[in-house]
């Protein structure tokens, strides 16, 4: 399998996460993209190659402009204000309910207005991080579509949280999401995304809610105890044009590969039905039983059996990287997956 990475991912690493209330040392840090690249060696998964590089057009269709703005100026409108020497930019406030949905003028404002959590830092070189993910996904994205079975989009960071409007979650833009629509705009009628990490891909889930084009599947922690908390209820179906197009599968904390592998046959029979021409997979794992901010309990083996699953589907298959942050064993459970993907492509 060939792996699409970019050594610019590196540009995004924020000294410091606000979790459960205090700074830590960020679980989304680059050690995560070094830890899947030694087990891709070692294991001979395939050639590494670097992104080409696209332009905003494809971005342009998934995420509104402010919100695009905002991110491409965020880091010179906070320094602006508060120095260059400033800590990481981050929101303290939010419009919740009841409230007017203005964009602010000042930079604090802009932040409180376009963050969907304080989790996500912004520093001077985050942009440029941040669009390399996206023409990894992309780049990674044309080879599929140009016929190979298979590609792997290493991508950091992650994207599955980002709305056409928001970003948080560690997230920026959806990378999965720009690669869907890559698919559309070449001729797929119809594309699937399958989430499986941890964490319910609200952002991906938002952006395609009306639209029966691409359907958004997930399993994920359920909303009741599991950020991001507000999306991933099992009756989100999907809205007008999309009713009937997305598909949500919580999962309770502590489940094993019992009921995992039952829910995970579910959703891949959703796929099916759907005949999808490409499938996205948002690969996330953090449903892993020594993920640090996760309460699933799969085991390394268990990856390899998902792998094996999203095989049967048949389907030309774009791996798009998510979380999971048990660095020590996160390139074992990531390759253990596309290597399991593999054995029955
Ligand atoms: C991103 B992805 C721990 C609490 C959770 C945000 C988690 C974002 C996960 N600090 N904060 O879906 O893996
Ligand atoms: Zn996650």
């Amino acid at each position: 399998m060939i792996t699409i990475a970019s050594v610019d991912h590196r540009l995004h690493a924020p000294k410091s996460e606000l979790a459960f209330g205090e700074f830590v040392p960020p679980y989304e840090n680059p050690r995560r993209v070094d830890s899947i690249l030694s087990r891709i060696a070692e294991t001979k998964l395939g050639p590494v190659l670097p992104p080409e590089r696209f332009g905003p057009e494809l971005i342009r269709r998934v995420h509104s402009a402010p919100l695009l703005t905002f991110l491409e100026t965020a880091w010179n409108q906070w320094s602006a204000h508060f120095g260059k020497d400033a800590p990481p930019a981050l929101p303290l406030s939010w419009p919740v309910g009841g409230m007017r949905h203005i964009e602010p003028e000042g930079i604090a404002g802009k932040f409180a207005f376009f963050a969907l959590d304080a989790s996500t830092a912004i520093t001077p070189t985050s942009w440029a991080a941040v669009r390399s993910a996206v023409d990894v996904a992309l780049t990674a994205q044309k080879r599929v579509a140009d016929g190979e079975r298979t590609a792997f989009a290493l991508c950091r960071p992650p994207g599955h949280h980002a709305t056409a409007d928001n970003y948080g979650g560690y997230c920026f833009i959806n990378n999965a999401a720009v690669a869907a629509e890559a698919f559309r705009q070449g001729g797929a009628r119809r594309v699937a995304i399958l989430d499986v990490d941890y964490h319910h891909g609200n952002g991906t889930q938002a952006i395609f809610y009306r639209r029966p084009d691409v359907m958004f599947v997930s399993l994920h922690g359920a909303p009741e105890t599991t950020y991001p908390y507000f999306a991933g209820y099992a009756d989100e179906a999907g809205e007008g044009p999309g009713e009937g197009f997305n598909a949500n599968y919580p999962l309770r904390h502590g489940t094993k590969w019992d009921a995992y592998g039952a829910a995970l046959g579910h959703a891949i029979q959703r796929i099916e039905n759907y005949g999808p021409d490409a499938l996205v997979i948002s690969l996330g794992l953090d449903t892993f039983e020594k993920d640090p901010i996760s309460y699933l309990k799969l085991r390394s083996e268990d990856y390899i059996r998902i792998g094996e699953a999203i095989a049967r589907l048949r389907r030309p298959t774009l791996f798009v990287m998510e979380g999971g942050y048990a660095i020590e064993e996160l390139g074992l459970n990531t390759v253990n997956l596309l290597q399991g993907f593999e054995a029955k492509a």
